[in-house]
């Protein structure tokens, strides 16, 4: 069967666009895939992580993947430090990704700011741990959002130079899976950011953890232009806040943008948002209070992912030391 692997940072403000963008598209592909879902804690210290916080964030990521209908049975959740097989062959990629590769992560630029010098040397090699998360159990599908479609190019590349380098036909060339009418929904202050988890505004996104009180407070206060909405799809183009809004009721309602705009061409901003408060609602609101109820138990969620880890580290340990092999680690 083919696999996938997919990883979510235990950074806390889960949001919309985790769910649009990831979680969902994980929920939906567990029935033709064996799925091999990780909390990526090792990524989230990349930056600075308050200890209490981070182990808070870790099983509230769990906490979603469960909430949102990932079944931690017949696949595996679990948290990417109690599989020592991803930093093993991280370095082992330190030594294959070349410099000028690394140099041109978008990613890297964007959280290194102005402040280059001071970022973390993890936050620069942040891509090989990524590539070792997915090669470590050959996966061979990995569902993003559109922000790390470059950070999957460079797991081809390499795999590609492992590959070339040993004269193997070992890791595999993996395929990202990006789909859905909102794989990069945006802030809803302003249309030109990415909706983010670190953004200072707590306005610019909707939590999965939001009530429906702040759900429609968010929409109610999110950015519009003065017009009413168009009635066709080519005139969102100009409008990135509209197409943003209309973008994720088409998401949430399963339709395509020009199916929504086909319900609500012309009309005023606030009967549009008051559709997509009452729709945001319905469909957040299960998945909010699924989290809360699980994260009220957290023995129950560490269970959860130590036998996760159990099992995923029973997929990643052989490929690890395979790969030893390859290099030449010699282990008597
Ligand atoms: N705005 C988004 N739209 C669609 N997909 C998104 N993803 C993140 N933001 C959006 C997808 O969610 C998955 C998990 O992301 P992550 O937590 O590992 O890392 P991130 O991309 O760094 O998340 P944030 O929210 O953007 O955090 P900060 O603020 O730290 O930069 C990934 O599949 C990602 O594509």
């Amino acid at each position: 069967m083919k696999r996938i692997f997919s990883g979510v940072q235990p950074t806390g403000n889960l949001h919309l666009g985790n769910y649009l963008g990831a979680i969902r598209n994980f929920v939906r592909l567990q029935e033709d895939y064996e799925c091999i879902y990780c909390v990526v804690d090792l990524h989230a210290i990349t930056v600075w992580q308050d200890p209490k916080e981070l182990r808070a964030s870790t099983r509230e990521v769990a906490a979603a993947f469960m909430a949102a209908g990932i079944d931690a049975r017949r696949h595996i959740i679990f948290n990417q430090s109690q599989v020592p097989a991803h930093a093993e062959l991280a370095w082992i990629f330190n030594c294959v990704a070349r410099l000028g590769w690394l140099n041109r992560m978008t990613q890297f630029k964007e959280k290194a700011g102005k402040d280059r010098e001071n970022a973390s040397a993890g936050l620069y090699v942040y891509p090989n741990l990524m590539a070792a998360d997915i090669l470590a159990y050959h996966a061979t599908h990995v569902p993003v959002g559109e922000d790390q479609k470059q950070h999957l190019e460079l797991a081809r590349d390499i795999a590609q130079k492992f590959n070339h380098d040993f004269g193997v036909e070992f890791f595999p060339l993996t395929e990202p899976l990006i789909f859905g009418e909102a794989t990069r929904v945006m802030s809803l202050r302003d249309g030109s950011k990415k909706m983010s988890k670190s953004d200072p505004s707590e306005f610019s996104r909707i939590n999965l953890t939001d009530d429906a009180d702040a759900i429609a407070q968010k929409i109610r206060r999110a950015k519009t232009d003065p017009h009413p909405l168009p009635h066709t799809v080519a005139e969102l183009e100009a409008r990135p806040e509209a197409d943003n809004l209309i973008g994720i009721h088409a998401a949430l309602s399963d339709r395509t943008r020009a199916a929504v705009l086909a319900e609500f061409a012309g009309a005023p901003f606030a009967r549009f948002k008051q559709a997509l408060t009452d729709l945001a609602v319905a469909k957040l609101g299960p998945i909010g209070q699924e989290m809360q109820r699980l994260m009220a138990d957290p023995a129950e969620v560490d269970r959860i992912l130590r036998d996760g880890a159990r099992r995923a580290n029973a997929i990643a340990e052989p490929v690890l030391r395979q790969a030893q092999d390859i290099v030449g680690f010699l282990r008597p």
